[in-house]
């Protein structure tokens, strides 16, 4: 559901960021949002960062979801671009399972907030039930696709553990 009435923007630091970040990019799915992803390094590509973050809110996006892993810099940058709501996922990284992403990601100064969520593949969920809450409080569609989603969860919990 990629398209250019995206409300939700996903955006990560490498393609080595897809394998968490397509847990957002699926739940939104599921949850029938509309959303786009790119790959938007803070580090690499600091140009195309600019330019993404500069023209969300008038190209429509709502909610931007970052991902990044190591000096995780792209959630935080993105929030000093644009007052859209920014949610930070911290990808684990190799050599220090992720608390530099979380740590990087986390620890904005007052005045620049960035949603932090978990690492891995619960905060990119999470990043996406959250954009849908957001979103949610206008959007009566996106409301029931919550409520729906919620009472599926709770459905899949079996009370014996045997
Ligand atoms: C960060 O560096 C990315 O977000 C990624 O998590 C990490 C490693 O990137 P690669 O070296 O795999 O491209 O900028």
């Amino acid at each position: 559901m990629t398209n250019r009435d995206a409300d939700v923007g996903i955006i990560m630091g490498s393609q080595s960021d897809w394998e968490i970040m397509k847990n957002a990019a699926d739940t939104l799915e599921t949850l029938g949002i509309p959303f786009e992803s790119k790959i938007v390094s803070a580090h690499r590509t600091p140009d195309r960062l600019y330019e993404y973050a500069t023209h969300a809110a008038a190209r429509g996006l709502k909610v931007i979801i970052a991902g990044a892993g190591g000096a995780a810099h792209l959630p935080g940058m993105a929030a000093a671009l644009t007052s859209l709501p920014v949610l930070g996922v911290p990808v684990e990284s190799k050599s220090l399972k992720g608390m530099d992403s979380l740590l990087s990601i986390v620890q904005m100064p007052g005045g620049v907030p960035v949603g932090t969520l978990a690492i891995g593949k619960a905060g990119a969920i999470n990043a996406a039930l959250l954009a849908g809450q957001i979103l949610a409080l206008q959007n009566s569609t996106y409301a029931t696709a919550i409520n729906e989603w919620r009472m599926r969860q709770t459905d899949a919990v079996a009370l014996d553990p045997k």
